[in-house]
């Protein structure tokens, strides 16, 4: 069972965005106030209280009908798991690989990088609204003043406003090295622009997996061909989710709830840089793929 958000099209109402729920392949339409109830203040039932509330009238489509490209007007497709007034935040330097890339591509060495990969106070920072996020099959971006740039497959963390955590879906962190590399303090434009962020297939609620010990795997393709494919897992991550999540509520609120990016493992050589025209493939295990084209 999963939680999903996926565009839908009526001749009356036009085009809308709506929140589904997921069983056995099928997607149930869920009432918008009572997923916001569920994102702001959840019981101990967390997402799992709204398979009960789904309406009544069957199921509205199949996940593989939505699992499509998101501009074929008139045509359901998914979406990302959020929705206005929620934001993406995101954690660096959680595992040791992101460390040592950061501080290959630190003009000065990045000795800071390996400060906060020990300290008790983790990498957080703002990474999306909404409207910067897309969904499944939808395009992620490049900027046009950066020549350095990598998908980061990242577990994403769904939380709620009242700080309990409600499941997990997988994230890429869209990231320019050139400009994030050229000075830290670059590191809002290298991280935060239209189309950076990525976030789907579905949302698994929390108690479905183990965070700490899932399979990811990113592959890119161009022409066809694999340019690019990693393997790592959560295991080695150096912080658990739930401390990520701890940090990030620190003196900070999300009336809407928020989704909390858990830092990459996987980065490409040094010699790798995206292209306009590659496929971004991340799987993480017991969650599902999250597919995007590079615009
Ligand atoms: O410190 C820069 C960002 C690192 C990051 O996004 C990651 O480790 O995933
Ligand atoms: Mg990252």
């Amino acid at each position: 069972m999963a939680l999903c958000r996926f565009t839908t099209y009526t001749p009356n109402a036009g085009e809308q965005k709506k929140w589904g729920w997921v069983r056995e392949g099928q997607v149930y339409t869920l009432d918008d106030e009572t997923v916001k109830a569920c994102l702001q203040h959840p019981g101990p039932q967390g997402l799992n209280v709204l398979a009960e509330v789904i309406e009544t009238t069957g199921p509205a489509f199949t996940l593989e009908e939505l699992d499509t490209l998101p501009d074929r007007f008139g045509h359901p497709a998914l979406a990302a798991p959020v929705t206005t007034g929620m934001e993406v935040w995101a954690a660096g330097v959680t595992y040791e690989s992101s460390k040592f890339a950061r501080m290959a591509e630190s003009a000065d060495g990045g000795d800071f990088y390996a400060k906060v990969y020990v300290a008790d106070r983790p990498e957080l920072f703002f990474k999306a609204t909404p409207h910067r996020t897309v969904g499944p099959n939808d395009r992620v971006r490049l900027r046009n003043d950066s020549t350095w740039d990598v998908p980061e497959p990242e577990l994403a963390v769904l939380i709620a406003a009242n700080t309990r955590i409600l499941g997990f879906t997988v994230g890429n962190d869209m990231s320019s090295r050139s400009i994030e590399g050229e000075n830290p303090l670059y590191l809002p434009q290298a991280k935060v622009y239209h189309g950076a962020c990525a976030l789907g297939p579905t949302v698994i609620p929390v108690g479905q997996l183990d965070p700490q010990n899932l399979g990811i795997i990113l592959t890119i393709r161009r022409g066809g061909e694999v340019a690019y494919k990693g393997e790592t897992s959560t295991a080695r991550m150096r912080r658990t989710v739930e401390e990520l999540a701890g940090w990030l509520f620190r003196a900070n609120g999300f009336p809407m709830g928020v989704v909390l990016l858990t830092g990459t493992g996987l980065i490409p050589p040094e010699e790798f840089t995206l292209q306009s025209g590659d496929d971004i493939s991340i799987e993480i295990e017991k969650i599902g793929t999250l597919r995007n084209h590079v615009a």
